[in-house]
């Protein structure tokens, strides 16, 4: 019933929205998702969303009578809430791998690319420069970890959170930032076998309803 449906607030382009857009899918939790424009920024910088997210970003989500924050505590207390099909390996080393990947991406790639540090250079090519080389250095690292975990998927044969942390990061740092990901192989080779899993299908930007 439309009442009990959860609402993402999210960017169709942000990969921090993917994630949390994926994990839903997922485990099949029924949700309605409101765009917010962090390009033109109206309805990001309103004292209105403000009070939904105090950190005036994507996503957000409204799901059992509480408003969350921040991808990777939404997609935790998803995976705490409701544990199947799960997004965590049952052990605990491959969960710490599993975690090493999720932090390389979520805190050492998508902060330092995120458009929001755009105002902060004077120009389009200082911020282009700085965006590139740490996606860049980040997909290095990526490549050189997954080498030791990755199966099917990031870490074995298993779709986890890092899987739904690497897909949306290589998408950004092909289509937008336009890095050439096949100097690394391991890392090439899970993009193009994770953008034909149905979880990415259904949830990729370009197969949304609304492009904002
Ligand atoms: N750590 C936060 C990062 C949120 C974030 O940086 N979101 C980006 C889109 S991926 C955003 O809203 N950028 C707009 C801005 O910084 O103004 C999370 O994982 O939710």
């Amino acid at each position: 019933m439309a009442e009990n449906r959860a609402i993402l607030y999210a960017f169709w382009l942000s990969s921090c929205s993917w994630r949390v857009r994926a994990a839903l899918h997922w485990k099949r939790i029924p949700f309605e998702e409101r765009p917010v424009d962090i390009v033109k920024k109206e309805q990001q910088n309103t004292e209105e969303y403000r009070a939904i997210n105090p950190h005036q970003k994507v996503p957000a989500l409204v799901i059992d009578n509480e408003t969350l924050v921040e991808s990777m505590a939404i997609v935790q207390y998803l995976e705490d809430t409701r544990p199947e099909p799960a997004l965590t390996p049952k052990s605990p080393l491959q969960r710490a791998r599993m975690r090493e990947l999720c932090e390389i991406v979520v805190s050492g790639i998508q902060p330092l690319q995120n458009v929001g540090l755009r105002p902060q250079f004077e120009t389009t090519e200082q911020y282009t420069k700085f965006t590139r080389y740490w996606t860049d250095r980040g997909l290095q690292t990526l490549e050189d970890m997954l080498q030791k975990t990755a199966g099917k998927y990031c870490v074995g044969d298993q779709l986890t959170l890092a899987d739904l942390c690497l897909l949306p990061q290589l998408y950004n740092a092909v289509t937008r930032h336009k890095l050439d990901i096949s100097k690394y192989p391991t890392v090439s080779k899970l993009y193009e076998s994770l953008l034909k899993e149905k979880v990415f299908q259904e949830t990729h930007p370009q197969n949304l309803k609304s492009k904002i």
